[in-house]
């Protein structure tokens, strides 16, 4: 049975921008619940470790060091189906390829400043979110 939380991300671009406050009323619009929250900027070294199952992929050093460039804010969201309709929402990871309403659609400008993140399956939310927040910070 899927949970009904998930972890997010507004990613280094994203916050940049100033689309920090776009991105979050996007998410309440869409009925999702912010229940842990904080902003943050991660190590190369931080972003290694969150992002170790890529690390075999091409892009993997280019990765970390993009989310080790500036801030972030990390969340986790709560909503019925919450990992399955926060990736609908986020959209396609190439912000090219995103539907119309994404976040990616709106707010990406490439397929690796591309805004947010959102775990894949329910098993990766819960380790997620508990590499950013405490038992006491996720309630
Ligand atoms: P997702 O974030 O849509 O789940 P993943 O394939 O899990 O996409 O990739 C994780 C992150 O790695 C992406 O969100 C993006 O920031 C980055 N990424 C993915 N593919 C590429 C690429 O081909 N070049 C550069 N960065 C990439």
């Amino acid at each position: 049975m899927a949970t009904n939380r998930t972890f997010t991300m507004v990613k280094p671009d994203a916050v940049e921008a100033g689309n920090i406050g776009g991105i979050l009323n996007m998410i309440e619009e869409a009925g999702f619940k912010i229940v842990a929250m904080k902003y943050v900027k991660l190590s190369a070294e931080i972003a290694g470790k969150f992002y170790e199952v890529h690390s075999e992929r091409p892009f993997y050093g280019e990765l970390c060091e993009y989310m080790s460039s500036g801030a972030i804010v990390a969340a986790i969201l709560e909503k019925d189906n919450a990992v399955a309709d926060f990736r609908k929402l986020i959209g396609a990871t190439n912000p090219a390829d995103a539907e119309e309403g994404t976040i990616r659609k709106k707010y990406a400008t490439s397929i690796s400043a591309n805004a947010v993140h959102g775990s894949d399956s329910d098993e990766n939310a819960a380790i997620e979110g508990s590499f950013f927040f405490s038992q006491f910070e996720r309630f």
